[in-house]
């Protein structure tokens, strides 16, 4: 082990001499630093003594303006009367729980010349998403709709039954959670798939019964609830969605070059390596009797989740508890500094930090994932550690989920130069 973290010290060091292996996939080595591919740098610029590389994202502009074009026309004045109009409705079709719809004529670029589309909850007449957290209670054995057997996401799964299609209309890039809770001791089993087009073949992702995923401001995006087969039996039945949507608003992602001294040792940032998961921290939103801290490692944890989860609108499960007691005389879910707010909380990231170089709690941080170049905006300064030089950072366990990514996973962090950005997924525009 201990020729290991030689190893990694070492690796740490030659990336920022220009080990062409530190680079990950989409990026390059530029001016010995690694850059997104096609990007062009500027070292010129200077912020608190450290020394800056501005991303020049050429290629990006034209890009989001199409984006911006595209949207214009979804949201169309004419458009968005429709979704007024719907909306009514289905208010009343998740009030009457599956009653037929009427009238729902909307969203017909894929109805066929003489097809009606009468179904409601169908590819040509989809239950249209567009507030979040979102929430319908429906029952597939109820669905006339029967057309998708096998999804290229999990081709070996046959999900044959009855499926219910919805549309998602996000308006805006961001983090999608979807998850649906059904009754397999009952015989009911339906499972979740997003689509870019009405085409199974054309399957982003899926799952038995949660999800989170990106998605991409002007894409189309179909959510489909189908029906699990089992030994030929379909396994349709009632089923709760619940959607929910954290905005990626869009930011300015350049991290600042320098060094920051960790009590392992000196380290160049941005950095990429391994990035531990952390445990939650007790928010200035929480009261506990007694001592004022939680009396073990998940008492008030499920109100804290929820209390964080209003605030980000960041739906999907939780598995880690409060950070733990002990640990330099600490209470549960206490961190090193003073109580974060829970918009922070729910997106901390700490390194093993000396007292001098402890960052001001609220400090910004660029996270990103190497390999899809997802990135979140990660709040630094009310927590430090992991206490070894086997990673390089810890965040708490939403950052990770946001980022599709686990334990230990690589992850590029760094100080952002922006430090107005707002905590949470940023759609980074440099
Ligand atoms: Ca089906
Ligand atoms: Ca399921
Ligand atoms: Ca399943």
């Amino acid at each position: 082990m201990k020729h290991l973290s030689l190893v990694f010290i070492l690796l740490l060091f030659f990336h920022g001499c220009g080990n062409e292996s530190y680079c990950p996939n989409g990026w390059e080595l530029q001016d010995g630093y690694c850059v997104k591919s096609g990007h062009e740098t500027d070292l010129d610029d200077q912020w608190d003594g450290l020394e800056i590389r501005e991303v020049i994202d050429e290629d990006r502009e034209p890009d989001h303006e199409e984006r911006q074009m595209e949207l214009l026309d979804i949201k169309s004045h004419d458009r968005e009367q429709e979704d007024a109009d719907l909306f009514e409705e289905q208010d009343g079709l998740m009030e009457s729980r599956g009653s037929e719809g009427e009238g729902l004529e909307r969203r017909q670029e894929f109805k066929e010349d003489g097809e009606t589309c009468e179904t409601y909850g169908s590819f040509c007449n989809p239950i249209v998403i567009s507030q979040f957290p979102f929430e319908h209670s429906w029952d597939t054995s109820r669905s006339g709709l029967s057309e998708n057997d096998i999804y290229s996401c999990a081709p070996d799964l046959d999900e044959s039954g009855p499926e219910v299609v919805y549309m998602i209309d996000a308006g805006q890039t961001g983090v999608l959670t979807v998850r649906v809770q059904d009754s397999p001791e009952n015989g009911v089993d339906v499972d979740i798939h997003l689509l870019s087009s009405p085409n199974p073949g054309d399957c982003i992702t899926r799952a038995n019964s949660e999800f989170t995923t990106w998605l991409d401001i002007g894409e189309k995006y179909f959510l489909v609830v189908d029906t699990y087969v089992k030994d030929g039996v379909p396994q349709a039945g009632p089923y709760t969605l619940t959607v929910g949507f954290v905005p990626a608003p869009q930011g300015d992602c350049t991290m600042l070059h320098g060094s920051v001294t960790l009590k392992w040792g000196t380290l160049a940032l941005p950095a990429t390596g391994p990035v531990v998961k952390e445990a939650h921290m007790v928010t200035t939103a929480e009261k506990f009797d007694g001592n004022g801290w939680p009396d073990n490692s998940t008492d008030g944890l499920a109100r804290h989740i929820e209390l964080s989860s209003n605030v980000t609108g960041f739906l999907a499960d939780r598995t880690e508890t409060w950070c733990p007691y002990g640990e330099g005389g600490s209470q549960w879910g206490q961190g090193s500094s003073v109580k974060p707010p829970l918009e922070y909380e729910a997106w901390y990231i700490c390194m093993y930090w000396t007292s001098a170089s402890k960052p001001d709690p609220g400090t910004r941080m660029i996270v990103t994932n190497p390999v899809t170049g997802r990135s979140v905006v990660a709040i630094a300064g009310y927590e430090t550690g992991p206490g070894s030089s086997s990673a390089i950072a810890g965040v708490v366990e939403e950052v990770h989920q946001v980022l599709g990514t686990a334990h230990r996973s690589k992850l590029m962090v760094g100080f952002a130069r922006d430090q107005d950005l707002d905590p949470g997924p940023v759609d980074c525009v440099q």
